[in-house]
């Protein structure tokens, strides 16, 4: 792209007049941010607006990716580095006097999302703009994201996370497109001399108004879109001028009861959360994006048989599966198609992935609240269930086969369920987490569709994860191998070739420690507490949760602790042990493990007896921006969930790209990095899947076994209760009454002994400073099949069976 640098510095100028009625010395930080935002706008709308038009033009199938969550991050820097215009910005700022970096900073972070499902929904939005895909995104434009976590007295609080406060220069609110989603009221039915009519009425009209980013293609002309919708009230007919009190007072309460929807993202991703508000929020996305991709197929003037070659719709989990039923309604209600042909063209239009298998995330909801809320749907809903019933019945004629399958059952909705009838395609995320689907959660539907169940493993954009965090690296990568694995990762494997090449080890080895001086600068104007550089930066950063064994690092943590008190000589390699994470509100445990987290650290790193070998540091308020800090970092990645129970990870793929070495279980996607990197270059540990099922299936597991037959567990176990930590000696009794007396439902004890050795390793490993360089480059160069690129081909390829189109300027 031509870049009129002159052209440009007056543009700047006169945005900042523009929006604030300021000159260059007068504007804050902030509004710099803003006006040089609006520069960049101009930019990109019109590469968007030719994007739109030419892919109505060349009429080809286009994907809708509908999630409740996109956890974008900062974008500035990324629009940058995909226009190309970095550097040239970087050098028109400067001669004005203004940091690029410190602008970039001052953006909020778009934190719409919770943990890996939002983020890998952000990824794959990148990857397909890049490589020319027609594919956009569909959600909800929440007014407050994830909490804003703050660690007071150790403890976690949340503050709500209000990134809107002063305007988001991303969005483009499109009222024009606004359309109407309905709840509540009854439904009639009428007879015509045809068929059924259902008419809707009494219902609450809702206003669904859509604000659009922009989702810019790495250095082509691309531009996608990610519509996010926002509730607004109708004007419906309350008699505000009479002042009459009933209908003032309903007024009020209808406007909060609207805005209440697109209000705050729910903080829980591993626990079902049963709220009535949380299904209007799922219907309430889905309707509106539906009946917007519906309103643009309707004037190509096709077909709606045809709507399956045009357009697809993707569900991220299940909280978008009401699509299914919503589709089918806006094809029998409103367009007036039959069952079965709306049937055909709603399955074969919807796919779905699942991402999780841990049963309190399975959503049901209550039949009778959803019926109330969604009358009509309910009732599509029933046909469905009496349908796939009856097929299941007349195939087998068993009960089991059934009820295995019933999408309602015992008072509940399943939607996972609904979400594979009513879709063509379901896959999983990594391969392992894909087999568990069809042979445990989904065993039933795998034998009356096996057609549909299919992996596709996760990935990560390559271009947020390695160019734009670690720039140094990513120049370092291009300039031994050429900088051709920009645009097509999978050639960093040829960095195999100079893996064992000192020059580049100590030149990788500089660009780590550049990174680790940064942290640890961060760390110590935030936190006031000094870590060093050259210790061992291990790191777990992940939402917390008992299956992703926080505990299990901690309780190695202090068996360290413990050697070194023992023996302050101890030859070990100085560990600085990082964390993150954000805790769901109301789960307990989760917040204990917090808790536990700070009070180690307190004693650990004031205590001068053990010279700075061990620290331990909690970093508040996880976050996008956070993890590209710390992970380009670090040199080791903890990913130590237990067996069977984390999906795939995407943190994993992050870590091992940035060259860190990792510390993991046989599980989610941690199997396929190892297939990958080979078992020479990552630390394996602990009891596999399988292991995992018998023993929840057999029996046989006794924590208490753990605990009496290694004095380390008994050690530490009893340091949590007997006030070594803490004076207050009970605070962490729910922790461990969890591993012992309720016999440690995620073998922590079990695997405890397994991850002190593979610690040992790693710790061995790490002397040897040439051979763990190589190690590190043999992560990176094997990190390219982890590009969110090659996940967002095999799920256009295997399942949507979309093609690139090329918009030319
Ligand atoms: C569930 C719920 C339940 C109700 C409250 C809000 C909420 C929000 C999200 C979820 C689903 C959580 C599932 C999830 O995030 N799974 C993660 O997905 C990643 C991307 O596929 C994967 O790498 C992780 O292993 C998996 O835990």
């Amino acid at each position: 792209m031509n870049f009129d640098k002159a052209g440009f510095k007056n543009s700047f100028i006169n945005q900042l007049q523009s929006m604030y009625g300021k000159g260059l010395e007068e504007a804050d930080l902030y509004e710099q941010y803003m006006a040089f935002g609006a520069c960049v706008r101009e930019v990109i709308s019109q590469n968007w607006i030719r994007t739109r038009q030419q892919y109505r033009s060349k009429n080809e199938k286009q994907v809708f990716y509908f999630s409740m969550e996109f956890l974008l991050g900062k974008l500035l820097d990324m629009y940058l580095i995909h226009l190309g215009l970095k550097e040239p910005c970087r050098q028109a700022l400067a001669e004005l006097g203004i940091d690029l970096a410190a602008l970039a900073e001052a953006e909020p972070d778009a934190g719409l999302g919770n943990g890996g499902l939002g983020r890998l929904a952000a990824c794959l939005l990148d990857s397909m703009a890049a490589m020319h895909l027609p594919g956009h995104g569909c959600g909800i434009r929440y007014k407050y994201g994830l909490f804003e976590q703050k660690i007071v007295d150790h403890h976690q609080v949340e503050l709500p996370d209000n990134w809107l406060k002063n305007g988001y220069i991303w969005e483009y609110r499109k009222a024009d497109k606004t359309v109407e989603v309905r709840f509540g009221g009854r439904i009639t039915q009428i007879i015509q001399p045809d068929k059924w009519m259902f008419v809707h009425e009494d219902y609450e009209p809702v206003l669904a108004v859509p604000y659009d980013i922009p989702i810019v293609g790495y250095q082509n002309r691309t531009v996608n879109t990610l519509r996010l919708w926002s509730a607004e009230p109708a004007a419906i007919d309350f008699d505000l001028s009479s002042f009459n009190r009933g209908d003032y007072s309903r007024a009020v309460e209808y406007r909060h009861s609207v805005e209440r929807i697109s209000k705050i993202l729910y903080p829980d991703d591993t626990h079902y959360e049963g709220r009535l508000l949380r299904l209007k929020q799922q219907y309430f996305f889905v309707s509106a994006g539906l009946q917007s991709i519906l309103h643009c197929f309707k004037q190509r003037a096709l077909p709606w048989r045809t709507l399956p070659e045009k357009v697809g719709v993707h569900i991220n989990d299940t909280h978008p599966a009401l699509a299914i039923p919503e589709l089918m309604r806006l094809l029998i209600d409103e367009a007036g198609l039959g069952w079965e042909e709306a049937w055909n063209i709603t399955v074969n239009t919807i796919s779905y992935t699942n991402h999780t298998t841990m049963p309190e995330a399975l959503e049901k909801w209550p039949v009778d609240m959803l019926e109330k809320l969604l009358p009509r749907i309910y009732l599509i809903i029933q046909e469905i269930h009496e349908r796939l019933c009856r097929t299941v019945w007349d195939k087998t004629q068993s009960w089991d086969a059934v009820s295995e399958i019933a999408i309602i059952a015992d008072g509940q909705v399943h939607m996972a369920r609904l979400a594979v009838v009513g879709s063509y395609s379901v896959n999983g995320v990594a391969q392992i987490h894909s087999e568990i689907l069809k042979n445990h959660t989904f065993a039933g539907f795998s034998r009356l569709y096996p057609y549909k169940f299919n992996n596709k493993t996760n990935g990560i954009t390559h271009r947020r994860w390695l160019i734009k965090s670690n720039p140094a690296l990513a120049e370092l990568i291009s300039r031994t191998i050429d900088s051709s694995w920009i645009k097509y990762p999978c050639d960093l494997i040829q960095l195999v070739n100079y893996a064992q090449d000192e020059s580049l080890q100590q030149q990788f080895a500089a660009i780590k420690r550049q990174n680790k001086l940064k942290l640890a600068q961060f760390i110590s104007n935030k936190y006031d507490i000094q870590v060093d550089v050259d210790s061992i930066f291990d790191v777990q950063v992940k939402r917390l949760h008992a299956y992703k064994r926080q505990i299990l690092n901690v309780l190695h943590i202090m068996h360290l602790y413990n050697k070194l008190r023992e023996n302050p000589q101890l030859d070990m390699v100085p560990r600085t042990f990082i964390f993150a994470g954000k805790a769901a509100p109301g789960y307990y445990i989760a917040k204990q493990t917090i808790k536990l987290i700070h009070v180690l650290a307190e004693k650990i790193n004031h205590d001068t007896a053990i010279q700075g070998k061990l620290k331990v540091v909690f970093l508040e308020n996880y976050s996008v921006s956070l993890a590209e800090m710390i992970i380009s970092a670090a040199d080791v990645s903890e990913q130590i969930s237990t067996a069977s129970k984390e999906a795939s990870g995407t943190g994993n793929m992050k870590f091992m790209m940035n060259g860190a070495i990792t510390i993991g279980t046989m599980d989610g996607a941690n199997i396929e990095i190892k297939q990958a990197v080979g078992d020479a270059n990552i630390v394996i540990f602990g009891l596999t899947a399988k292991q995992v099922f018998d023993y929840y299936h057999y029996g046989g597991y006794s924590a208490w076994d753990m605990y009496h037959n290694d004095p380390r567990i008994k050690t530490v176990m009893e340091q949590l209760v007997d006030g070594f930590f803490q004076e207050e000696r009970e605070e962490f009794r729910p922790l461990y009454n969890d591993l012992l007396h309720n016999n440690d439902e995620f073998f922590v004890l079990k695997d405890f002994a397994a991850y002190c050795d593979a610690q040992r390793v790693v710790e061995n490993k790490f002397r040897h400073s040439r051979e763990w360089q190589k190690m590190a480059l043999m992560n990176i160069a094997h990190s390219g099949i982890f590009s969110s690129d090659r996940m967002g081909s095999e799920y256009s390829v295997g399942i949507w069976k979309i093609k690139p189109v090329i918009i030319t300027g």
